[in-house]
């Protein structure tokens, strides 16, 4: 097939379908308060991924898409991080690898009573609820809400931002959400470990997906190393910059910081509160993006690695993300809609293969394993909607039609061939059938479930 063929989705009945088939995921995928990614690879809740779906549920269920938020925000640290992996104490041992036992969560101080992670992941949760309320209006639970998405905004700016730059900074791949993107090469290669490392562990993974769809393990060995790095410290952010192995400024992590406050500018309006702290910080944010992470050379925003102070060179999706900010400068918008555009991601009215998560062209772009090539939908919806907010509906149309045709033709799969369209990874995923909903809401006269 061809992706993003708009012939898969031509008329209502098919669109119908296809929303039958996303509500019908995240209904599997339901688990007493919150949405798994994935039964079998991720049967856990996910920080990014509880956001994303938050969006899918209140068009259909909107009593759980405020669940789903607060559920996660329970599970919020005294220092206000979102943790990205909320333990499901049902499961049994081994149910995820690294499980509860690897992080070991309680021995830091002011951690919930549940098991969980002790990093976080692209704070999109202020713009999730602003958009949940705006589909599902439930001005309590935006009360209830507010001052933990301040606080998560506040651990960010105070801890995370080692620099002072007004940047918060990632200590984990995992961090980023994009795993193992090209983008985390450079910086990872410095990250003493050995593949052979991973013989003493199993990962669980590839027990459920082909392990050429996943990253290394030396990935995996260097993955397990930052865990003990931090976890070894307690989790603290105080002295990182002495001998944590890997910090970066990541341009969607600091672009989804932004947004944030964007989103609770309008937020704090409907609450009571003031929304002028809120535009004040999203301005300092987009400020230091454009001036920390803005490579002129190249056109687009890279990640900058605070050991060597340098930008790296891989040119990934990462880059247009900054887009999703309503403020970003015109200068840095045409660029990024220049890149966008070009063979690289192919971003076009009509689209003839989906957004890819790596520039096509460059020799280490692989279009099966994860974060090297692949197309994602969540990645997919952040570029769309900036290119809508930007002024290019055209774009924006081009690349709905494109993700609704890799659902149409593959179903709800966690990622897709960037050429061929063919669904990797997980077969129902949470954030593909919840996103899906969002770009299918916007077409009238779909039928009612
Ligand atoms: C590690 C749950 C998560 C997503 C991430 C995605 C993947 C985990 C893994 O799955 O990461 O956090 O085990 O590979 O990369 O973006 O949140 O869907």
């Amino acid at each position: 097939m061809t992706a993003g063929a708009p012939a898969r989705t031509g008329g209502p009945a098919d669109l119908a379908g296809l929303r039958r088939l996303a509500i019908a995921t995240l209904d599997a995928n339901w688990e007493h308060d919150h949405t798994v990614p994935s039964r079998t690879l991720y049967p856990h809740q996910w920080s990014w991924d509880s956001a994303f779906i938050a969006i899918g549920l209140a068009q259909v269920r909107p009593e759980r898409a405020w669940r789903e938020l607060a559920s996660l925000f329970r599970a919020q640290w005294a220092d206000g991080r979102v943790p990205h992996i909320v333990f499901n104490p049902a499961l049994r041992v081994g149910a995820y690898f690294p499980g509860p036992e690897l992080w070991r969560s309680a021995i830091a101080e002011g951690v919930p009573a549940v098991d969980t992670s002790g990093l976080v992941q692209p704070p999109v949760h202020a713009l999730a609820v602003w958009l949940a309320y705006r589909r599902a209006p439930d001005l309590d639970a935006l009360r209830r809400l507010y001052p933990a998405l301040v606080a998560q905004q506040r651990y960010l700016a105070e801890r995370r931002d080692l620099t002072g730059d007004g940047l918060a900074c990632v200590v984990h791949p995992w961090e980023s959400g994009l795993d193992n993107s090209p983008a985390w090469d450079e910086p990872m290669a410095a990250v003493p470990a050995e593949a052979t490392v991973m013989r003493a562990y199993r990962r669980h993974d590839t027990a459920h997906a082909d392990a050429a769809h996943r990253p290394t393990d030396l990935d995996y060995a260097r993955y397990l190393a930052l865990v003990a790095s931090y976890r070894d410290r307690g989790y603290r952010d105080r002295g990182l910059a002495d001998d944590h192995p890997f910090l970066v400024e990541c341009p969607l992590f600091n672009a989804a910081f932004g947004a944030a406050e964007h989103a609770l500018a309008e937020i704090a309006v409907l609450v009571g509160a003031d929304p002028g702290p809120h535009r004040a910080r999203a301005a300092r944010i987009t400020e230091a993006l454009v001036r920390r992470l803005y490579d002129p050379a190249t056109g687009t925003f890279a990640p900058r690695d605070l050991r060597t102070d340098r930008l790296v060179p891989a040119r990934t999706v990462l880059g247009l993300a900054p887009l999703i900010l309503p403020d970003l400068p015109a200068r840095q918008v045409d660029a990024l809609v220049v890149e966008a555009r070009s063979a690289r991601f192919g971003v076009a009215r009509r689209m003839d293969r989906p957004l890819p998560s790596h520039d096509r062209t460059a020799p280490d772009f692989e279009p099966v394993r994860y974060w090297r090539g692949p197309s994602w939908l969540n990645v997919g919806w952040l570029v769309r909607r900036g290119l809508l907010a930007h002024g290019h509906p055209e774009l924006a149309a081009g690349l709905r039609r494109s993700m609704i045709g890799l659902v149409a033709g593959a179903g709800c799969h966690e990622y897709f061939h960037p050429d061929t369209g063919a669904g990797l990874g997980s077969p129902a995923f949470g954030w593909t059938a919840a996103l899906l909903l969002d770009l299918l809401a916007e077409d009238a006269g779909i039928p009612p479930d």
